[in-house]
């Protein structure tokens, strides 16, 4: 699932732009209609030209609502930033490209509309260059230009497919198992009670699931779940996510709480992060000022620390330290912006380094600094779990390998994630930082698990009268190569989550069923054999009389042996048959076709056929014109 935002100055055609992509105009408020203005985010979704659905959060251009800005852009896949082409670049294109920046949206596309108010060409040219100037060295340098009018349409389709591709491109949101929400709306819908809104990152979430509200730490119980108004089971991370919980007050609940599963996470009140002032901010940043944080969609006033420096001067970057007045839920890497409080200014943002520092750090110790330095390239156990994410299936050697960490941090690192769990190994045998096992992050394994139970399930109901999908075909279903395939499907049977025959892999549950038609044809079919136990209809009469699935199934099921390609007979004959053969040899110590043919009444195609058979298994023996039955 992924969810796109817009950004730029105000009355430059956001609202407008999304409600000509959704077919819903996103401002819902009384004052937003009357002023023709968007105050709070407003929400839509559309599908793609290939089917994908996607959701679109609108914001407010207005200076004084950038703050409601920031609540609902934190967990976007792509930004549109729109730029009405009769005016350019202005101070909140700039502003909100900035926030964009800091923030690091994974992408973007710009957005000229309004074309059909400039009607010279000439003068968008110039606009464009002025963009260019704008986004220079920014997430969005080398972001597509697209022109659009909202009112006439024009552009609109080729703005569609640029979003499209952008968003191929870039991978989805990753699923490690711990589930947040950021809450940006919290409402009642009578009949229902307590519905919170946000965009899910980190995890999925299902109905049924006990959850908490942070910081507050209320507990509730997912009662419904909705992504784009359609009724989920679960929802996927990266999707807009409308949760219905039991148990907890609309009114104790506040915009840029969390909601997560129990235990996951902690709120917290200091956080250690890296910081960038703007180059335009009115002025340099003195330690001990108050500022305004703002993270996921919470804010809360914070007492800045400058650490290693007195002051930090337009542009330039350093370490600070917050102590925030109220808690929030946060986590290493995520990004965060700082304002003023007054006169309200963005002044600049980063990452969050530290998201539970111990202490109140000495603000010039060289110590500090050296360890804020080294937490910012990203602890061990991250850094090999990003080496593992890039890899997919791989030993753990070669995933140590590929993420550069000393032994010694390697080993801590590899541990924390086999304890975790967010490394999984697929195979038997001691997991070593040297070892060949092969592991898999928790994510791909996730998405792979998902897809054998979807392709072996998708097997089974289109050949239900089958036992189960051949084990090649499911390998090659998965793009899996025989070494992985084979641990997988050990590591699933040892589980019981697959049962196997053979060759063949099926879930456990799945059993042949004939239907009542099946089951008339199976008995007319049995009456034939019963007329002539000997000499049976050939294989291609059975097939045409009942058709090659079912004639399988019956064979899958030992109903019926298959002794050659032309010569099928019931179990109970052929076991008859057999035990007559091996007692005549027995007694006369050999046997010739004739005889055999003659014992049973049949013709020689079926004795051959069946004394073949029996040579082949490992009864008999050919000697010459006769069988005798092999020593043991
Ligand atoms: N001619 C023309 N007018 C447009 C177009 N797009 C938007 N407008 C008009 O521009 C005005 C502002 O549009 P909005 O979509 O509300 O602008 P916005 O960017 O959402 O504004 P805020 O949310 O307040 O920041 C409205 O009167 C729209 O009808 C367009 O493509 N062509
Ligand atoms: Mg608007």
């Amino acid at each position: 699932m992924r969810v796109i935002g817009t950004a730029g100055h105000v009355d430059h055609g956001k609202s407008t732009l999304v409600a000509a992509l959704t077919g819903t105009h996103p401002d819902r408020l009384k004052e937003e209609q009357a002023r023709e203005m968007t105050i709070e985010l407003g929400f839509g979704w559309m599908t793609l030209p290939n089917g994908q659905e996607i959701g679109i959060v609108d914001v407010p251009g207005h200076r004084d609502f950038i703050e409601n800005m920031l609540s609902g852009i934190g967990g976007i896949d792509a930004a549109l930033l729109v730029i009405a082409a009769d005016e350019g670049v202005m101070p909140q294109t700039k502003e909100h490209l900035a926030i964009l920046d800091l923030l690091q949206i994974p992408a973007g596309i710009i957005v000229v509309t309004k074309t059909d108010l400039a009607s010279d060409p000439a003068w968008i040219d110039l606009v464009e260059t002025d963009i260019r100037t704008a986004t220079n060295g920014t997430v969005l340098d080398d972001a597509p230009i697209v022109r659009v009018s909202a009112k006439t349409k024009a552009g609109l389709d080729s703005l569609v497919s640029n979003i499209q591709s952008l968003l191929q491109r870039k991978p989805a949101r990753p699923d490690l198992n711990r589930p947040r929400l950021p809450i940006d709306r919290v409402f009642t819908m009578s009949g229902f009670g307590t519905v919170v809104t946000g965009t899910l990152l980190d995890g999925q979430l299902a109905l049924g699931d006990e959850v908490e509200i942070l910081p507050s730490g209320q507990k509730g119980r997912i009662r419904g779940l909705q992504t784009h108004k359609k009724k989920e089971q679960r929802a996927l991370p990266g999707s807009r996510t409308a949760v219905n919980i039991s148990g907890v007050e609309t009114e104790t609940i506040q915009r840029g709480e969390v909601l997560v599963y129990l235990s996951q996470y902690q709120p917290t009140r200091r956080i250690d992060a890296h910081f960038r002032l703007l180059k335009d901010v009115s002025s340099l940043l003195k330690h001990n000022s108050e500022v305004k944080f703002f993270v996921g969609a919470s804010e809360t006033m914070a007492n800045l620390r400058l650490l290693g420096k007195e002051e930090i001067i337009p542009g330039e970057e350093g370490w600070i330290q917050l102590e925030l007045r109220n808690p929030v839920v946060a986590v290493r890497g995520d990004r965060y912006i700082l304002r003023r409080p007054s006169p309200g200014e963005t002044l600049g943002g980063g990452a969050i380094v530290d998201h539970q520092p111990k202490r109140r750090h000495k603000r010039f110790d060289e110590n500090v600094l050296r360890s804020l330095e080294s937490m910012a390239q990203g602890a061990p156990a991250d850094i090999l779990l990003e080496a593992a994410l890039a890899l997919n299936i791989a030993s753990i050697k070669e995933a140590v390998a590929r993420s550069r960490l000393e032994t010694i941090n390697a080993e801590a690192a590899l541990k924390e994630l086999l304890d975790t769990g967010l490394l999984m190994p697929l195979e038997e045998g001691t997991p070593t930082t040297t070892s060949d096992v092969l592991i898999l992050a928790l994510p791909h394994w996730n998405a792979l698990h998902e897809k054998v139970l979807q392709t072996v399930d998708a097997y089974h109901k289109s050949y239900p009268l089958r036992r189960g999908i051949p084990r090649e075909e499911l390998k090659s279903r998965l793009k899996l190569n025989t070494r992985p395939f084979n641990a997988l499907i050990t590591n699933y049977l040892s589980r019981n989550i697959l049962k196997d025959f053979n060759n063949f892999v099926a879930k456990p549950e799945h059993e042949i069923r004939f239907d009542s038609n099946e089951q008339a044809k199976i008995q007319t079919l049995m009456q034939r054999f019963e007329q002539n136990p000997t000499s049976p209809p050939s294989v291609k009469d059975l097939q045409e009389e009942v058709g090659e699935e079912l004639l399988n199934a019956l064979i899958e099921l030992n109903e019926l042996i298959t002794v050659s390609s032309d010569v099928i007979f019931r179990k109970q004959d052929y076991d008859l048959m057999v035990d007559r053969i091996r007692q005549e040899i027995q007694q006369k110590e050999r046997i010739t076709l004739s005889e055999v043919r003659d014992l049973f009444s049949t013709s020689r195609k079926y004795a051959q056929a069946l004394l073949e058979h029996m040579d082949r298994i490992g009864i008999t023996t050919r000697d010459g014109d006769y069988r005798k039955l092999r020593k043991q």
